[in-house]
């Protein structure tokens, strides 16, 4: 192996490791609350490559309002689907969207892409007091 095999090969071990770590600590990230204000409890979730962050817990009977703001064009995360409300939206690249619903039971629902590729979920609790 010469010195520039080397580099090549050093270089795509680097970013092999790299998208690795990415995809690894993505999918674990930490569960965000949802911050109620004005009655609402909202999340704002950066869509790129995944969803961040992916796990969102909220409570019943409380409108959550749901922010996503998608930073890319690519075509896997252009539609977000969120069945057990109903939710089908496209997600435009480089802006808002903004949906609603009001969950009424407790549980963990997810939320994909159209293609079922990129995945999040909302755990919903019970309403503390
Ligand atoms: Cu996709």
């Amino acid at each position: 192996m010469d010195t520039t095999q080397w580099f090549v090969s050093s270089a795509g071990l680097a970013l092999i490791v790299g998208i690795a770590t990415f995809f690894f600590t993505s999918s674990k990230g930490a569960a965000m609350s949802a911050t109620t204000s004005h009655g609402i409890q909202e999340q704002r979730i950066v869509v790129k490559g995944g969803y961040s962050p992916s796990k969102i817990i909220v409570h019943t009977g409380e409108p959550v309002r749901l922010v996503f703001e998608r930073h890319e064009t690519s075509p896997c995360s252009e539609e977000l689907l969120i069945p057990a409300f109903g939710i089908k939206r496209d997600l435009p690249p480089h802006a808002k969207t903004t949906v609603e619903f009001t969950p009424t039971k407790p549980g963990t629902y997810e939320f994909t892409c159209g293609m079922n590729m990129l995945r999040g979920s909302i755990t919903v609790e019970d309403q503390k007091k």
